[in-house]
């Protein structure tokens, strides 16, 4: 899986000889592309638009499509594929993330044939980027509150609201937007750049994901031609299908983000000497060292087998969230205790654990955060619902049911 001494429990011989090669391949592209910047596109909150054309030359852009110009693979290769780039950085990962699972993923699930060969080529092929609008200021791990409406009006929809904290937001061309109909159905809509009333503005002085695009998103009476709803699309439950492609994704990013931040502490810490000896001969960090590379070897496992499970169609929304919300909180904690291990260096950009650390308050925040995966899990286990003080059908109650029709 990962290579060399972050290999504990010799995970590579569960991998086929084409997973090896991919993950190899986005390795060194991340090695020689993306980690000699890496600090400074987090420094200047950039994302790097400009390497786009050769993230889709690797083929990682409709990795898992075959049509359309995608690559075919399984989830066992997507996943190596987001440990590697999350190697790099949560950023990089993210991007490829959120145009795999929720634009590329929703086209082709609930797309018309136009839909699907008007877009699917041209984000496949990094001509054109992508963005998922769920998220909305007062709406984040209740989505089903949401209040976009779109109302239909003679061959079109009119859209109004926000949605906020969405990823390439303000590069994108194509925007899949979650809103409400007139039934109080949440329907998909491709919502296009340029569309009158339609704008997008970057959020300012995040201290997290800085090389990533995060947006808000406006939607001023804007005009959506009939044939832009995603006609597959049939309620909540259509948009939270694709947040199991996007947290399976993050599961796996978690793990590399957590082997960097394991490899920069166990570098440091066999060269740093402070009384006379190197601090890896001191118990206390090689605590901290058998603990990190503990979880990391759960989190591989439990990642291995997941993406078997999924490939065989039998991964259950319950189990991917378990996989996203340990594996998120374990990579967070081992790059704090990597950080630790930096002692005072650990606090500049020269070295990863910091930027990683930050990168990961996101990761056990977005596609759910830590505690909704807990009450996922709680309520897969013992079938009851605590989500809410509220008795369950609150969606009925507040006027607009999240689920009519579905
Ligand atoms: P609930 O009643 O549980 O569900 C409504 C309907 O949806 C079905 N469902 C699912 N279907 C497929 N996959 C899943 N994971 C599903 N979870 C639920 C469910 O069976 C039901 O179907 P039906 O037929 O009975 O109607 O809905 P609820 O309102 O009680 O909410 C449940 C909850 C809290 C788990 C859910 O809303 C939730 O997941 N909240 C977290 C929100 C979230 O994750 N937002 C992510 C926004 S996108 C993002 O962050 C992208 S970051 C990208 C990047 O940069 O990498
Ligand atoms: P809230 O829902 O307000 O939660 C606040 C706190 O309350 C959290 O600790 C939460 O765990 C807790 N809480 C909430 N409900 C309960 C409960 N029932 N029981 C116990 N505790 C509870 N969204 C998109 O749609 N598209 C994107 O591309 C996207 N990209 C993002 C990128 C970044 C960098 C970030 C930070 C977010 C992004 N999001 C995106 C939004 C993300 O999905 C939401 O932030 C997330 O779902 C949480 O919503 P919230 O921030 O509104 O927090």
């Amino acid at each position: 899986m990962s290579s060399g001494h972050t290999d504990f429990y010799s995970c590579e011989d569960l991998l086929s000889e084409e997973e090896k090669q991919i993950r190899d391949e986005v390795r060194n592209w991340v090695d020689r592309r993306y980690l000699p910047h890496a600090a400074d596109y987090f420094e200047q909150a950039s994302f790097p638009v400009e390497l786009i054309p050769e993230i889709a030359d690797v083929g990682l852009l409709g990795i898992k499509l075959n049509e359309y110009g995608g690559q075919a693979k399984n989830n066992v290769s997507f996943g190596l594929v987001c440990q590697e780039l999350e190697r790099g950085d949560s950023a990089l990962r993210s991007f490829v993330s959120v145009m795999n699972s929720l634009v590329i993923h929703p086209i082709y699930s609930f797309g018309s044939r136009e839909q699907k060969e008007r877009w699917l080529p041209e984000l496949i092929s990094g001509r054109k980027i992508g963005c998922f609008g769920l998220s909305e200021p007062q709406a984040g791990s209740d989505p089903g509150s949401m209040r976009s409406m779109a109302v239909k009006n003679q061959g079109h929809y009119v859209l109004n609201g926000r949605k906020m904290w969405i990823t390439n937001g303000s590069i994108a061309d194509v925007a899949v937007v979650w809103a409400k109909t007139e039934t109080g159905q949440i329907r998909g809509f491709l919502v296009e750049k340029g569309m009158p009333g339609f704008s997008a503005r970057p959020v300012e002085r995040k201290f997290s994901m800085r090389a990533s695009v995060t947006s808000v998103l406006n939607f001023d009476n804007v005009s959506i031609p009939e044939e832009n709803l995603l006609p597959g699309t049939a309620g909540l439950k259509s948009a939270l299908s694709c947040l199991n492609e996007g947290r399976f994704g993050i599961a796996w990013g978690s793990i590399g983000a957590a082997v960097a931040c394991y490899e920069a502490a166990l570098n440091y810490a066999k060269s740093r000497t402070q009384f006379r000896a190197p601090i890896a001969s001191f118990q206390l960090v090689q605590q901290k060292l058998a603990l990190m590379l503990t979880e990391i070897t759960k989190a591989q496992l439990m990642c291995i087998r997941l993406g078997r499970l999924k490939d065989e169609g039998r991964a259950n929304p319950a189990q991917i969230s378990m996989a996203k919300m340990n594996n998120a909180y374990e990579a967070l904690k081992i790059a704090r205790s990597a950080r630790e291990i930096l002692g005072a260096n650990g606090i500049t950009l020269g070295h990863p654990p910091i930027r990683h650390m930050l990168n990961l308050e996101t990761l056990n925040t977005y596609e759910g955060t830590r505690d909704i995966h807990i009450l996922s899990i709680g309520r897969h286990i013992t079938g009851m619902s605590a989500f809410s003080c509220e008795p369950e059908d609150k969606g009925a109650q507040g006027g607009t049911s999240r689920g009519a029709g579905q």
